[in-house]
């Protein structure tokens, strides 16, 4: 069978989960013979997720088939961000769009127009491809994506030379594993047996985290323990542990004779970052750090599990170039199991040929400037020559950026044109001028590689597209189109994409096997014989190039502006965490669908008892929550998850969701991180007071 064939009698489809989680689940859809879904579930064959799916996708055909689905293209009639659109033809839409565009790229240079998408969908040719081709063929603004990950490469790149991690499936050989500054209970719940199999094994279980998480409540053995400091403090926490290490003889010192840069230069750095320091910084007891030093040290094989959360801080990327110091002093990547896991996408861009999916080649020596999705408020309101258009997809900006009241004012401007693709009527889409029908990811064919193991899965179409709607990469063709372009590439059809954007993988046996293993060392050790890139070829303790980019060459804390010690905290004490929460929600999806916001409780505001009696506050009450940036209207929850100083509002809830219309981020910091690009979500201060 070729790959452009699929049998007339196929009612059994296997595809992939292409949401923005490390999980990139296999299916099985079954289809009846009249081309409808009926059943969706996992696939049992799948040697990650093996069978199980989640809370949110378990009922994806509910999304697919949702009466309140995109079906057609839909022009606005009311006010931008009035939600008033009427139905329009294709043909007519996207003449009138093609001619808007034309003229920005005419009159003012392809620069005039932002792309702005996320990782909605995270396969090949949804994410990148013929988007990507377009915008660089008409010399668009390039977007700045480091909202989430670029980050914690960064950091780890300064100390590793690159972002390498271990495959998470060898956390199966550990015997500490410290989940740090990660819910893998809630956002990677397909680790969670590879975790209970090694501690059914012995491996003993640390979860750091600012909040009790679910994850934090399984640390449950006896010799397991949560520790909870304050956001944005665990560097202290690090350079305390690597003191205590070097103080107390527990140094590989083999390992980092022939391994590390500047050990020496580290030790008398730590020698003053004593566990008494770090305890009044991260709020933690001396006991528990040193303890936690200790166990570290001498319980092996150690892994650090760590995904996304804690890059959202001032100092995200300094987080990650510190903690990679930590394996290194007690020589934890020589042993199977042991180093840090984190993201394993990078051994996916090993099969993937990007310069052939992007072709960078048609921006023809130009180099338009580049915008950080993460100050989109910015962006639109004050930046030069302003962006004119912005092309939206794969991302629900008004829910997921942050300072969403200011993009929000941006967003309303006339003079700005505003295309969204999507699903539903996100509360970004309702600021668009027009709204074009989006698939889901079972009515089109796709690659799907995956950031939290290492199998690329293909997601064959189980339906025909619903509706008017159609895939990103369709999308894109036909706004090609539109705007008259004849480059031959922007028209390139999806097979041919993955075929030229995949040049070693056998499609065919792909499609027939549905997933692939990709490249990955035989021994589960990434740097097994001491793969650092840096430019000393070894992990660096001392960084010249850190120096270089005026941070500095040694693991450092550096308190965040906007934190207790900062010139906010008089007038905003609290601070806020929005990190995920629901185990219906992924990311900014289904909190508008009945059966996943619905059977979720939410919003409130989680304090502890000691601050809300400060404020008398009752559980239940309703409270303002604000800063300079925006209010939110919320009921009180009084909680032991939090401690005191620290507030959790949960993100994902649209603005329908609450009463004042505001969102989790429209009181978000958007402040970026030291370097590698992120945005510090979580160095946010607020003030609560009684409505
Ligand atoms: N306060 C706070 N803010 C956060 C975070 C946080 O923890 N707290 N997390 C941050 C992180 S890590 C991330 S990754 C972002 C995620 O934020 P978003 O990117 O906004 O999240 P998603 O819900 O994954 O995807 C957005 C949209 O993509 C659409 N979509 C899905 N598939 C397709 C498709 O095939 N085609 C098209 N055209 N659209 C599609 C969906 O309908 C959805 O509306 O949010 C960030 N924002
Ligand atoms: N159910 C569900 N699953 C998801 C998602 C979802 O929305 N819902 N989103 C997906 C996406 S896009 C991503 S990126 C991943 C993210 O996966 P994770 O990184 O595991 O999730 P986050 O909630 O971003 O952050 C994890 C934890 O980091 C903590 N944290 C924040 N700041 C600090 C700090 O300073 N120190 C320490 N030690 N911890 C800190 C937060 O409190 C949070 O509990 O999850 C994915 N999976
Ligand atoms: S959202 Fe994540 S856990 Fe759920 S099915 Fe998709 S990949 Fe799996
Ligand atoms: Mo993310």
């Amino acid at each position: 069978m070729s790959i452009t064939e699929t049998p007339a009698d196929m009612n059994i489809v296997h595809g992939v989960c292409h949401h923005d989680c490390p999980d990139t689940c296999g299916w099985v859809v079954e289809t009846n013979h009249e081309g409808v879904a009926v059943r969706l579930r996992g696939d049992n064959d799948h040697p990650y997720s093996a069978g199980e799916l989640c809370p949110k996708v378990n009922r994806y055909l509910d999304r697919v088939y949702h009466p309140d689905r995109i079906l057609t293209p839909l022009r606005r009639t009311g006010p931008k961000g009035s939600g008033e659109f009427e139905p329009v033809s294709w043909e007519v839409a996207l003449q009138e769009v093609g001619e808007r565009l034309s003229d920005l790229v005419k009159t003012y240079s392809g620069e005039s127009i932002l792309p702005f998408s996320d990782a909605g969908n995270q396969s090949l040719l949804s994410l990148q491809g013929i988007s990507s081709r377009f915008f660089n063929y008409i010399g668009a603004s390039r977007l700045l994506r480091n909202i989430c990950g670029p980050t914690v490469g960064a950091g780890l790149s300064m100390t590793n030379g690159n972002g390498n991690s271990l495959d998470p499936m060898e956390i199966e050989h550990s015997r500490l594993i410290v989940l740090w500054g990660t819910n893998t209970r809630l956002t990677n719940r397909h680790l969670w047996p590879t975790i209970e199999r090694a501690r059914s094994a012995g491996a003993r279980l640390v979860v750091i985290d600012p909040v009790r998480t679910i994850t934090a409540d399984a640390a449950d053995g006896a010799d397991d323990y949560f520790l909870q400091p304050l956001p944005g403090t665990d560097i202290a926490l690090m350079l305390a542990v690597m003191h205590i290490i070097i103080r107390d003889d527990l140094v590989d010192r083999e390992w980092v004779d022939e391994h590390t840069l500047g050990f020496d230069e580290l030790a008398a750095h730590v020698a003053t970052h004593t566990p008494e320091w770090a305890a009044s910084i991260t709020g933690l007891s001396i006991d528990d750090i040193e303890r936690f030093a200790h166990d570290y040290a001498t319980i092996g094989p150690a892994v650090i599990r760590t995904l996304v959360g804690a890059e959202h801080h001032e100092n995200g990327a300094m987080f990650f170039r510190t903690i990679a110091c930590l394996p290194a002093l007690i020589g934890a990547w020589k042993h199977r199991g042991g180093g840090i896991a984190r993201s394993v996408g990078i051994w996916h861009g090993s099969v993937v040929d990007e310069a052939a999916l992007e072709r960078r080649d048609l921006l023809a020596g130009r180099s338009p400037r580049t915008l950080n999705m993460s100050r989109l408020g910015e962006i639109l309101t004050d930046t030069d020559p302003p962006v004119r258009a912005l092309i939206v997809w794969n991302v629900n900006p008004l829910v997921s950026v942050p300072n969403a009241e200011l993009i929000k004012q941006g967003m309303v401007r006339d003079d700005l044109l505003i295309i969204v693709h999507e699903q539903f009527m996100t509360d970004s889409a309702k600021y668009a001028d027009y709204v074009f029908p989006a698939t889901t990811q079972i009515e089109s064919v796709d690659v799907t590689p995956a950031w939290g193991h290492l199998y690329l899965g293909w997601n064959e179409p189980a339906i025909e597209p619903l509706g008017e709607s159609v895939s990103n990469p369709e999308f894109f063709r036909r706004l090609s189109a539109a705007m008259g372009l004849t480059e031959p590439s922007l028209f390139d059809d999806d097979l041919t994409l993955l075929r030229d954007s995949l040049p070693g993988v056998d499609l065919d046996e792909l499609r027939e096997q549905h997933h692939m293993r990709v490249p990955y060392p035989e021994d589960g050790r990434p740097f097994g014989a001491g793969e650092f890139t840096t430019s000393s070829g070894r992990v660096e303790f001392v960084s010249d190039r850190l120096e270089q980019m005026g941070h500095s060459r040694l693991p450092e804390f550096v308190a965040p502006q906007e934190g207790p010690g900062g010139p906010l905290a008089d007038r905003f004490p609290l601070q806020l965490m929005t990190s995920k929460r629901h185990l219906r929600f992924l990311n900014s999806g289904y909190s508008h669908m009945d059966t996943h916001g619905g059977a979720e409780d939410g919003p409130f505001v989680e304090i502890d008892e000691h601050d809300a009696k400060q404020r008398s506050l009752n559980e239940g009450d309703r409270v303002r929550v604000f800063n300079d940036r925006g209010s939110l209207d919320l009921p009180v929850r009084i909680s032991s998850r939090v401690r005191p100083g620290v507030v959790v509002v949960p993100w994902g809830w649209w603005e329908q969701h609450h009463r004042d219309g505001g969102v989790a981020n429209s009181l978000t910091n958007d402040t970026l991180t030291d370097w590698g690009g992120g945005v510090a979500f979580y160095d946010t201060l607020v003030e609560v007071s009684r409505l």
